[in-house]
């Protein structure tokens, strides 16, 4: 089957108690044995949940991987992947992250003993040279927050095959529909949910997606084990979504060159990270790797004045200010203050996430309507 249909059938059979064509939202912490230990497959509902099951199933069809699990929130399931590790471990990721994942890494993990190590991942070299006896994980983001920076994950895969590491692909920006790393030789894709996949902002969830038996049977014990799994009613949310992910994911990447193309030659802009220019770097990885360039661009501005950008920010009529990316209204958002925050100024700087730095998450409205906002609010 191909991707749209299987946005919308995989995973879900007609309910067997009911027949309900939608698979109904199972609002129940536990159930019913007949004799201890003598069930239906469904125990407890932080281990299992039959809406859940069915949104497990269809997401891992997505990204064409044997398993899915589903988990309360993206970090949510990034932390279960790096609880894989054990004290002394040492990571190699990218010096463009998601500041939140930066903050976990060296807020949260680094004090129980893991080391991160955040390189430049656009050129593979550099990677390969920051592995030694003790890494154990490469986590990349492609493309990454909020700079768009694009990595070959055929070429970490690699590495990460000659050395044995797990190579974990944060999938988010791209979404399954514009990339399946797992295809590209990766070990873990991990999703925030919250973003394309649910598409509709109106949930918190994250998703990871393997193909290896023993991983799985890992992930899936932390899993239960810490217990940051996600309710029925938000499983049945994001399987609504899901179902028009592959139409909403093509008229982000139009609405997003075409926005990328308008601000391209504005007389304001500085600098413009958007992987679908010929000239943007790894542009030829981006075309071997995606299917599309998506809908997330960001900008700073000449003279690079924070005060400018805040201006900006809140003159939009359309483009609401607001964290979160990938649903179907456009966002406009200011990394430096916002989701990049809690990186520290001058890494932060070092990455290119300046001050009067605006990140766009292009929605699906009508172009012309995100053009006019566009002139007006930079005017
Ligand atoms: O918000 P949550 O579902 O926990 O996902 C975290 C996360 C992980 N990875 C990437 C690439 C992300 O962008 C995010 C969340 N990002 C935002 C909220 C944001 O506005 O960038």
């Amino acid at each position: 089957m191909k991707f749209g249909t299987k946005a919308i059938h995989a995973g879900q059979e007609p309910d067997p108690t009911t027949g309900a064509v939608m698979t109904p939202i199972y609002q129940t912490s536990t159930y019913w044995q007949a004799s201890p230990g003598k069930h239906q497959g469904y125990a407890y509902a932080r281990g299992k949940n039959p809406t859940r099951s069915a949104l497990e199933k269809c997401l891992a069809e997505l990204e064409g991987t044997r398993y899915g699990l589903c988990f309360s929130s993206g970090m949510g399931a990034t932390d279960a992947v790096v609880k894989l590790l054990r004290p002394g471990d040492e990571v190699i990721t990218g010096d463009d992250l998601y500041g939140g994942t930066y903050r976990m890494f060296t807020k949260v993990f680094e004090p129980f003993g893991l080391k991160f190590h955040f390189v430049d991942m656009k050129d593979p070299a550099v990677i390969r040279k920051h592995v030694n006896s003790k890494t154990k994980l490469i986590w990349l983001e492609t493309p990454t927050n909020p700079t768009m920076q694009i990595i070959d994950i055929e070429a970490c895969a690699k590495i990460a095959k000659e050395f044995k590491l797990i190579l974990a692909v944060d999938n988010t920006f791209a979404s399954p529909f514009l990339q399946n790393p797992t295809n590209l030789g990766a070990d873990i894709v991990m999703h925030s949910v919250t973003k394309y996949i649910s598409g509709h902002s109106d949930v918190i969830m994250g998703a990871l997606c393997v193909n290896d038996e023993k991983l799985y049977t890992d992930l899936a014990f932390i899993h239960n084990s810490c217990g940051a799994t996600p309710g029925p009613m938000d499983s049945f949310l994001v399987l609504r979504g899901v179902k028009t992910l592959h139409i909403r994911m093509e008229r982000h990447c139009f609405n997003g060159r075409k926005v990328a193309e308008f601000l391209k030659t504005h007389p304001k802009i500085d600098k413009l990270y958007w992987p679908g220019f010929p000239d943007h770097p790894n542009h030829d990885i981006a075309k071997k790797q995606m299917k599309d360039f998506g809908g997330m661009i960001s900008f700073s501005l000449k003279g690079n004045s924070q005060e400018e950008a805040f201006r900006i920010a809140s003159s939009f009529k359309v483009f609401t200010l607001a964290e979160s990316l990938g649903g179907v209204e456009s966002l406009v958002n200011h990394p430096a203050t916002m989701t990049h925050a809690s990186i520290p100024k001058a890494e932060r700087e070092r990455a290119g996430i300046v001050d009067s730095m605006l990140r766009l998450s292009v929605g699906i409205e009508d172009i012309d309507d995100l053009l006019i906002d566009l002139k007006q609010a930079l005017a």
